[in-house]
């Protein structure tokens, strides 16, 4: 049985940037509606599907029975992105990225601001719903729905921003651009650093 995991901050911590009842709404309405409908997916699953690890669980989905296969992608593709999107986030201003991360993006960007920007273009490009990630290896991708890199046979993300309308359409209508521009003052820089240490290392071992 998932069970929705618990906000290491207060529903209001991220304000302004994002509002209190944006964040109870997402957490304990959205989010809590994947974790339900995968559970329930998976009530009519096999005993060793059921057993499986969550990121195990969506890395290939096209071994799942079909009766089941796109509940897990929707549900538990949505009960994956927004566990780590609330990981990805913290009250502006308390958290620091490390000085690797930091030379890592400008060395592939030109400059943080540079980064910035093309990956607020990405997450602007996203038609209709979907999510924007920042991969081990330092790249940017999109997915629609509630995808995710792992069903592309691809790594862990380090970073996830969701662009689903009901992520921000109460703070900023349908003005994505402010959404992900408020946004980024509440990334957990502390996270997406220790992820990329950990994330990174683990790509390059399997590349060797
Ligand atoms: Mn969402």
């Amino acid at each position: 049985m998932y069970t929705l995991p618990i906000l290491p901050y207060e529903y209001h911590a991220l304000e302004p940037y994002i509002s209190s009842d944006i964040m109870i709404l997402h957490h304990t309405k959205h989010h809590q509606t994947y974790v339900d409908k995968l559970n329930a997916a998976l009530q009519e699953a096999p005993k060793a599907v059921r057993a499986m690890p969550l990121n195990e669980l969506l890395q290939d989905t096209v071994r799942l029975p079909e009766s089941i296969r796109q509940a897990v992608r929707n549900h538990g593709g949505g009960h994956y992105n927004h566990s780590l999107f609330w990981q990805c986030l913290a009250p502006a201003d308390t958290t620091q990225m490390s000085s690797e991360l930091f030379a890592a993006l400008v060395q592939k960007y030109g400059s943080l601001d540079a980064f910035k920007a093309a990956f607020t273009e990405q997450a602007l490009a996203v038609f209709g719903s979907g999510w924007t990630w920042l991969m081990p290896n330092l790249s940017i991708m999109t997915t629609p729905n509630q995808d995710t890199p792992l069903m592309q046979g691809l790594a862990e993300p380090i970073l996830g921003l969701d662009v689903w309308e009901h992520a921000y359409y109460l703070d900023y209508k349908s003005a994505r651009l402010e959404y992900v521009a408020a946004w980024w003052s509440v990334v957990n820089w502390d996270t997406v650093s220790d992820r990329y240490h950990l994330l990174a290392a683990e790509v390059a071992a399997e590349v060797r």
